[in-house]
């Protein structure tokens, strides 16, 4: 492992063509922080190109799939071929728990329009209409949203009047969304359209109020295997009021109602920015990045959510929630520490966690010595501190940018310009900032977007990593080369993962994983001394 990662670089890219070669040149750098406080600029966001195993998904997949699919009540329906809808079909394990038997949850259902050959040559509204209309007499939901996959967009149905139509005929919220998959160069594209289309047609709907004393909202937390309860648990124990979650355990009430919170905490800053950007500039409410994934993050997290109401009480009750809680989080992490000591790790993994979770890896002193997001921006690698200099590509322009404009009876300013720079210096400028994952990581570590299958293969034969962190399309090839493979997508089976509860799940799971001697006892068929011939000639 004593490689030079800039050698390691070069041999991951040398098998591609000379222009390809250049791409990805610039989209794989060797982590350095400079005097002047800045790490390598990373090219993010752009094509994957054509032959390229990419680990991405589509725009339609973070539109439904991420941000409004978690939501148990607005009854998502596909306007697409049925593949579409059944491949996104409880594939992402986020959790819902909705209050009582009687109360609506639609996370179960896979509803599509299901268009066949004649509904793309002639038109596919009426055959939307209809489904709508069924859907609503079948299940009478508050809202109802519509999804775009490729062929709506390619022959120009336009869900958008059909939505209109709809909601003033059945008199419920009926919202679509242009989330086509070719309409961004990844999933990241569908975050903003979901985000654009929640924020018009559901936030600030409804305004009762809420006497709590500090009120939050949890925005791109997303509650895969369970992590959201976990945090809707702890806030509450500390006397936090959770008005809304965008959009784990969810209903369309709380994010209607979401205007009435007095701060916007920011889990996963790739996927949900827009909205926190979008509430303050027309509700007056601030945000701040928190990581609850690890021990030490979460109190950190904790302590600046304090901080910011600014409340002796509150910061007392945090102080002993977190005693309480480091305490059993101790105890386990001492243990598997010494087990896991100067292992090492590599994540890649969507727009968030491949940062994240380094922390939980280096609260059990595990070393991270490749990380790299799917569909990141330059931002999530390099911080926030780059947006202004970024340039606006083709693929950007694609998704609308909403004017915000404070709304005339709702708008508030949480906090005056004075105390908003005073939070900015007190909480390392992630206060209303994001510092990206490239500042936290060591020096001289790789740092690849988009990382293709080629490449994953190079670096588990060049660096046999103890452990390599991706999704479930990778999984299976990884552990045949005998490396483990944790699903951080999915988790595989596990979590809860978030605040300190996960992290104890997380330490218990990566040390099986790490400690695990079952690949040495696997000799592979390819490696068998038998030969296939063998084989036969013993029958
Ligand atoms: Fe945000 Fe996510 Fe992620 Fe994401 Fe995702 Fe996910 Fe992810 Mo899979 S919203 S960017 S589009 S933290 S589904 S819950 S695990 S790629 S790192």
């Amino acid at each position: 492992m004593s490689r030079d990662p800039r050698d390691v670089k070069e041999e991951l890219i040398q098998i591609y063509p000379k222009k390809l070669r250049q791409k990805r040149s610039e989209q794989i750098v060797v982590t350095e922080h400079r005097e002047d406080g800045s790490v390598p600029e990373i090219k993010a966001n752009v094509r994957s190109s054509p032959g390229i195993i990419t680990q991405r998904g589509c725009t339609y997949a973070g539109c439904k799939g991420v941000v409004i699919g978690p939501s148990r009540d607005i009854l998502s329906i596909v306007h697409g071929p049925i593949g579409c809808s059944f491949y996104a079909w409880l594939t992402r394990r986020n959790q819902t728990r909705p209050h009582t038997l009687e109360d609506q949850n639609f996370i179960n259902y896979c509803l599509s329009t299901d268009m066949q050959e004649e509904n793309i040559v002639f038109g596919g509204e009426k055959k939307l209409k209809a489904a709508v209309k069924e859907a609503f007499e079948l299940f009478h939901p508050k809202a109802i949203a519509i999804f775009s996959t490729c062929p709506v967009g390619l022959i120009g149905d336009d869900v958008h009047a059909v939505a209109r139509e709809m909601k003033a005929e059945l008199g419920i919220n009926v919202f679509g969304f242009s989330c086509e998959g070719y309409r961004g160069v990844s999933q990241s594209a569908g975050h903003h359209i979901a985000s654009n289309g929640v924020f018009k047609n559901v936030v600030g709907l409804n305004d009762t109020p809420h006497d709590d004393k500090f009120k939050v909202n949890m925005l791109g937390e997303y509650n895969i295997g369970g992590d959201g309860f976990v945090l809707e648990d702890l806030l509450k124990r500390c006397g936090i009021k959770q008005i809304s979650t965008f959009s784990g355990n969810s209903t369309y009430e709380t994010m209607a109602n979401a205007h009435t919170a007095d701060l916007n905490l920011v889990m996963c800053h790739r996927s949900i920015n827009y909205v926190a950007e979008m509430m303050e500039k027309r509700f007056g409410i601030p945000w701040m990045k928190v990581n609850f994934i690890g021990a030490d993050a979460s109190v950190k997290s904790l302590r600046r959510i304090a901080d910011y109401f600014e409340d002796a009480d509150l910061k007392a009750r945090v102080e002993e929630v977190i005693a309480e809680e480091m305490a059993v989080v101790e105890a386990t992490q001492s243990v598997v520490k010494a087990r896991c000591q100067g292992k090492t790790a590599m994540l890649f993994v969507g727009g968030s966690r491949a940062h994240h979770y380094q922390m939980l890896f280096s609260d059990i002193g595990m070393k991270t010595i490749a990380a790299g997001y799917e569909f990141g921006h330059r931002d999530d690698y390099e911080g926030r501190k780059v947006l202004p200099g970024l340039k606006v590509d083709a693929d950007s322009k694609n998704i609308e940018e909403l004017d915000v404009v404070p709304d005339p009876e709702r708008y508030r300013a949480r906090r005056t310009p004075e105390e908003i720079a005073k939070l900015e210096a007190m909480t390392e400028n992630e206060f209303r900032g994001y510092v990206g994952m490239m500042p936290q990581m060591d020096d001289d570590v790789l740092v690849i977007d988009d990382l293709s299958h080629h490449e994953t293969e190079k670096l588990l034969e060049i660096y046999k990593p103890d452990i390599f962190c991706a999704g479930i399309k990778e999984k299976f090839g990884v552990q045949k080369m005998g490396i483990p493979c944790k699903q951080l997508h999915s988790y595989d089976y596990g979590g809860p993962y978030a605040g300190f509860v996960g992290a104890v799940n997380f330490y218990k799971d990566i040390d099986r994983m790490v400690n695990m001697k079952i690949w040495s006892f696997v000799t592979p068929p390819w490696q068998s001394k038998a030969t296939q011939q063998d084989v036969v000639a013993a029958d």
